[in-house]
């Protein structure tokens, strides 16, 4: 044999291998890697179907939770849109990434914390791995309803996309007729009102439309050009997609259509009972009622039924998408999830809306439904998880563990939905609000709370959820806790500390 011909031999070798190499290590687009579909929904608390018993209130997501997982103990990070979001789709609690307040400008973590600015966010991740991903209205920060009356892309990070839709929607400037339930507060994205309009004036909603643009999404990555045939336009052509929707309502202003709003007559909604003992830290009660809104009762259980009407709305649109996937044949090759940034308050403690560090403010839904072998688990999940847990979970789920990001702070929950079961079960939930001064912690039986960065006069809560799901008797005076304050303390400062890790790259 020449050199010459043993050169080509080495080289035919060589392109063997690569080829081999490359035949194991890249993903199969075509066959093996799932798409995803990520549905948001904003400040949407518990109040839908699966969680609570309201007969048909929300059909679309009764119908996913019965096909995935439904996480009964799922917490934000911090219960206000924009530091939420950043934290679900950075993989980071929101003292890691530094997003700490609302930011209306693109950017999110990469612009806040330089050293960041290499870390993909979820969606980036897939981009990295050779998804088409695209974005569908809100899933960083967008000021509702002002960002979306403008049509502004918000605090996004423009990184994370091949393709970003912002809805222009009329929102406040509905044709209808805006009724204010919140007569102390004027600023609509803040305040409580509503706006009941004509179901024939769905369809120019903010949702609807968001909708509308997700199903052509979903009908453009299915369609396939005819045999032989080549489409130079589009984008990543044989790339399974990341597609991430986010729907603004039950977000205020509470506007929804005639016929959603049938189901809520204002005279049948239930005002919580208020419950507030003297030993609750002020800090706690700045959200109630006559301090910010001054609602009187009928308005209160008009903010009500208008919520759920919202939810109703926004659950519509939840099953358009559902059934998109389904007419295109891409249930069997799609993991949907469904989730809310924050949870919600209407009317708990006295307290409404959100940045509270209460039970209902920062537990949220979450439903994961991942397609496959029938034996993928199915059914409730009621231990503690978090929403940084989802980036590692869906990275796993799709088989590139290897390729996680180290500084990734969440759990994968894979193994959740493979059997019901986690080896490795997280134990505590952390959220933070007050630009990450203040904090809560969720333990086994207990929530604690810190009003500020250090343990003080009053400033702190602790409640039993065994025999005070509503937390309605703070438990840090009780002699009998003692032992279980100082347990929880502890825990809350190891959470602290682990969540405030500096990250550089
Ligand atoms: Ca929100």
């Amino acid at each position: 044999m020449s050199l010459f011909s043993a050169a080509i031999v080495r080289i035919n070798s060589l392109s063997r291998y690569l080829f081999l190499l490359c035949w194991f290590i890249l993903p199969n687009f075509s066959n093996a890697q799932p798409n995803i579909l990520l549905i948001f929904s904003d400040d949407l608390n518990t109040r839908i179907g699966p969680y609570m018993d309201v007969n048909k209130h929300t059909p679309n997501l009764d119908r996913l939770a019965s096909e995935g997982v439904m996480f009964t103990r799922a917490y934000c990070q911090y219960p206000l849109c924009g530091p939420s979001r950043a934290s679900i789709m950075s993989g980071l609690y929101p003292a890691s990434n530094g997003v700490l307040v609302n930011d209306d400008k693109p950017g999110s973590y990469k612009k806040i914390n330089p050293a960041l600015k290499d870390h993909p966010s979820m969606a980036g991740f897939f981009r990295e791995q050779g998804y088409f991903t695209a974005r569908v209205s809100k899933i960083f920060h967008m000021g509702v309803p002002g960002g979306i009356e403008r049509g502004e892309p918000g605090g996004d990070d423009p990184t994370s996309w091949d393709y970003a839709f912002n809805v222009m929607g009329p929102e406040t400037l509905s044709p209808g007729k805006l009724e204010l339930l919140s007569p102390k507060s004027l600023h609509y994205g803040g305040n409580f009102a509503r706006m009941i309009l004509p179901d024939s004036l769905r369809f120019y909603q903010t949702d609807y439309i968001a909708a509308n643009q997700a199903i052509a999404i979903l009908e453009s990555r299915a369609k396939k050009p005819a045999e032989g045939a080549t489409n130079k336009k589009k984008i990543k052509p044989d790339a399974p997609f990341f597609l991430a929707v986010g729907f603004v309502r039950p977000h205020v202003p509470l506007i929804s259509t005639e016929s959603c709003f049938a189901h809520y007559p204002d005279e049948e909604s239930v005002l919580p009972p208020v419950v507030v003992s003297d030993d609750v830290p002020e800090q706690a009660l700045r959200r109630q009622n006559e301090k910010i809104w001054g609602m009187n009762e009928l308005q209160k259980k008009k903010t009500i039924s208008s919520y759920m009407a919202s939810v109703r709305f926004m659950d519509q649109q939840v099953g358009r998408l559902l059934n998109t996937i389904d007419q295109l044949d891409l249930r069997k090759n799609t993991i949907v999830i469904f989730l809310s940034d924050h949870g919600y308050n209407l009317g708990e403690h006295d307290c409404w809306s959100k940045t509270s560090l209460w039970e209902g403010t920062v537990r949220v839904p979450l439903i994961i439904s991942v397609p496959g072998t029938e034996d993928n688990y199915r059914g409730e999940f009621q231990s503690i998880v978090e929403l940084i847990d989802l980036y590692p979970t869906l990275v796993d789920l799709c088989g590139y563990s290897k390729e996680a990001p180290d500084i990734l702070q969440g759990q994968s929950l894979a193994d959740v939905i493979k059997n019901g079961e986690q080896a490795d079960k997280k134990t505590d939930a952390f959220t933070v609000t007050d630009r990450g001064e203040s904090g809560t912690l969720v333990f086994g039986d207990y929530r604690y709370t810190r009003w500020g960065a250090e343990v003080g006069e009053e400033n702190e809560e602790l409640y039993n959820h065994i025999s005070d799901p509503e937390e309605h008797k703070n438990l840090v005076n009780d002699a009998s806790a003692k032992n279980d304050l100082e347990t929880m303390r502890k825990r809350f400062d190891a959470a602290k500390e682990k969540s405030t890790k500096s990250l550089t790259q």
